[in-house]
C-alpha cells in the first residue's frame, strides 16, 4: 500500500472529496492541517504550480487538483471500484467530474457577494443545479446504487452549498425545486462512510 499523505484544509470540500475516497477505499494516511495563510513548506514544494491543497503524497510522490487526485486513488487502489468499467459509462462519469472541476467554484460567489452580484451568482448557481437534476442524476447515486466518484465530486452541494442556502435563507436546494438533487443529497449523507466524515461548518457560518 506504501506511505499515504495527504495535505489539507479542514473547510475544504475539495480535500474532503479526496478524505471521503481514501476512507471509501479503507485506505490509511496521515493527514496533515495546512494553514493556507503560512503554507508549510512541503506544501510548497509538493505544489509549487498552484500552491493549493489538496496534495496526496504517495510513497513520497505527490499529486495534486481533487479530481487527478481521484482518479489516482482509483486507479492504485481498485477494491470498491468508484468509476464504471464499460467505457462508455465512464467517459460520461468523466464528464460529470469535468462539470463538477468546471462549475463547482462558481457556488462560492453567492457566499461571497451581495446586492447585484449575489442576484446574479444565485441564477447561475441555480442553471447549474438545475443541469446536474435535468440531466446528471438518474439513479440514487450518480454511481448508481451506490456512491462513485462523480458523487464526490459533487459533494460540496451536499454539505457546503446547503450550508451557504440555508445561512442566506434562499431555500434553492428543496425538493420542490431539485426533487432529485434533494433527495441525492440525504442519501449522500446519510453514507455512513461520508456521515462520519463531514465537517461541523458552523465557525464558517457565522
Ligand atoms: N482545483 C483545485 C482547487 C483547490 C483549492 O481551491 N484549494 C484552496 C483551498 S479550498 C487553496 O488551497 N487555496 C490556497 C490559495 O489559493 O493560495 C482542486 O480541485 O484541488
Amino acid at each position: 500500500m506504501g506511505e499515504v499523505k495527504l495535505h489539507g484544509t479542514w473547510n475544504s470540500p475539495y480535500s474532503w472529496r479526496v478524505i471521503w475516497a481514501l476512507k471509501l477505499k479503507g485506505i490509511p494516511y496521515e493527514y496533515i492541517e495546512e494553514d493556507l495563510s503560512n503554507k508549510s513548506p512541503m506544501l510548497l514544494q509538493h505544489n509549487p504550480v498552484h500552491k493549493k491543497i489538496p496534495v496526496l503524497v504517495h510513497d513520497g510522490k505527490p499529486i495534486c487538483e481533487s479530481m487527478v487526485i481521484l482518479e489516482y486513488i482509483e486507479e492504485t487502489w481498485p477494491q470498491n471500484p468508484m468509476l464504471p468499467t464499460d467505457p462508455y459509462e465512464k467517459a460520461v462519469a468523466r464528464f460529470w467530474l469535468r462539470f463538477a472541476d468546471d462549475k463547482i467554484p462558481m457556488l462560492w460567489r453567492i457566499a461571497r457577494t451581495n446586492g447585484e452580484e449575489e442576484k446574479q451568482a444565485i441564477k447561475d448557481a441555480s442553471e447549474m443545479l438545475k443541469m446536474i437534476e435535468e440531466h446528471g442524476i438518474s439513479e440514487k447515486f450518480f454511481g448508481g446504487q451506490k456512491i462513485g466518484l462523480v458523487d464526490l465530486a459533487l459533494g460540496a452541494v451536499a454539505h457546503w452549498f446547503v450550508a451557504i442556502d440555508s445561512k442566506k435563507g434562499l431555500k434553492m436546494l428543496e425538493a420542490h425545486n431539485f426533487p432529485r438533487l434533494h433527495s441525492w443529497t440525504k442519501d449522500f449523507k446519510e453514507d455512513p462512510v461520508i456521515k462520519e466524515n463531514l465537517p461541523d461548518l458552523t465557525p464558517l457560518l457565522k
